[in-house]
């Protein structure tokens, strides 16, 4: 059965998604997970850290500094593999040919002319994006996982299903000694500017923490002199975190980038969690380690709703109406509007594709659209004008 079949085919226990936009928040709602790599920002609250944490505790302070308003948080991730699973209240529809979120960080370009031509640089951190459905239903991201495939992902310099290990230090303010799947071993080393108690996250239980990932080649380059090092953190393309300024359209994501494990190009209709994990393993002189930073994600089409129904055919409907009303469906059907009486205001068969269907003449109010396939009603959805 190939990826897209698949797909549909467990599409079949999704409900249908019925949101008007007063009701979702375009950014983050929920922190999953957060298992930040060790580094210089561990044990601070820039990881959700307060002396006597648990893990949970960290898990829930992450979640409060992403949500909370106005914003004011910002997460690091630390040493290549630490990451975040974070969720919305509502699925992000996958728009085709469009960008459907927006990851912030922390990212600049420096001041400076940087030497490289064509590649901005400055304090670029990329980090790994991953997507998932929630086809269980069961509200925990516990399905499937796609990595968003950004312009290195091909690269002969990538490592994909690299694995790395960190192991705790026998002395609490020691560097962090790493193994790798590659044979290779180093130290996340500590710095003179952060002096906390130990880089290593105090909360995990054992002795060791175990990533794995799509690792990126280092970018890191000192411009200036070894007496007087200037180090530049240079950018790649596109597709990652923390990557471009926020400011920039390359922070931001298609859907259509996801993969499997294989790399096949696979077909989501919307997702529900996304994952962020540093993706380089980096040092780089007094600077230390590269730390992918998260601020927030958003949703930048929440209007869209995204709906699935068990025939698989995929309706999609800016709410709420405008002067038209937009659907955009993957299979020809016939839509009825009907007004908050029950009176027929609109009737049309579409075929598939995208649609602008005048409703200039609508009063404003609750508005259900009932889409019908063979005959047969298929789903309901509720607009407002
Ligand atoms: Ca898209
Ligand atoms: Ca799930
Ligand atoms: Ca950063």
């Amino acid at each position: 059965m190939n990826m897209k079949k698949k797909i549909l085919t467990a599409a079949f226990i999704c409900t249908v998604i019925l949101t008007t936009r007063s009701e979702v928040s375009p950014y983050i709602t929920r922190v999953l997970e957060y298992k930040p790599a060790p580094g210089q920002f561990v044990n601070t609250t820039t990881t959700a850290y307060k002396t006597g944490y648990s893990a949970e505790q960290v898990r829930a302070y992450a979640e409060t500094l992403l949500t909370q308003r106005p914003k004011s948080g910002l997460l690091s991730l630390g040493s290549f593999g630490g990451y975040i699973v974070v969720g919305f209240d509502h699925t992000i529809a996958n728009v085709q040919g469009e960008y459907d979120f927006k990851v912030y960080g922390n990212a600049f370009y420096s001041a400076q002319q940087v030497k490289q031509k064509n590649r901005p640089g400055g304090s670029c951190e990329p980090g790994i994006v991953m997507v998932s459905r929630d086809l269980n239903n069961n509200g925990i991201a516990d399905d499937e996982w796609y990595e968003l495939a950004g312009s290195e992902y091909a690269d002969v310099n990538t490592i994909h299903n690299y694995t790395i290990t960190y192991h705790r230090p026998d002395i609490a303010g020691a560097d962090i000694p790493w193994s790798d799947n590659q044979g290779a071993k180093g130290f996340v080393h500590r710095n003179i500017y952060h002096q906390q108690t130990s880089y290593y996250p105090l909360w995990t239980a054992g002795d060791i923490l175990t990533f794995s990932g799509t690792r990126l080649a280092s970018s890191s380059v000192n411009e200036g002199t070894e007496e007087v090092p200037y180090w530049v953190l240079y950018s790649y393309p596109w597709g990652y975190a923390d990557n471009h300024p926020n400011a920039d359209e390359k922070s931001n994501f298609k859907i259509e980038w996801a993969v499997d494990q294989q790399g096949n190009p696979v077909d989501l209709p919307g997702i529900d969690f996304i994952k962020i994990y540093t993706g380089q393993l980096q040092e780089s002189g007094w600077l230390g380690e590269t730390s992918t930073e998260i601020c927030d994600v958003e949703d930048l089409h929440p209007d869209v709703v995204l709906s699935l129904t068990e025939e698989s055919t995929n309706i999609y409907a800016v709410n709420p109406i405008g002067e038209f009303l937009q659907l955009t469906t993957d299979e020809s059907c016939e839509i009825i509007l009907y007004n908050s009486l029950g009176t027929v205001v609109l009737r049309e068969r579409i075929s598939s594709g995208s649609h602008s269907l005048p409703t200039m003449s609508l009063t404003k109010g609750v508005y259900t659209l009932q889409v019908i396939k063979d005959g047969q009603s298929i789903k309901t959805m509720k607009l407002i004008k």
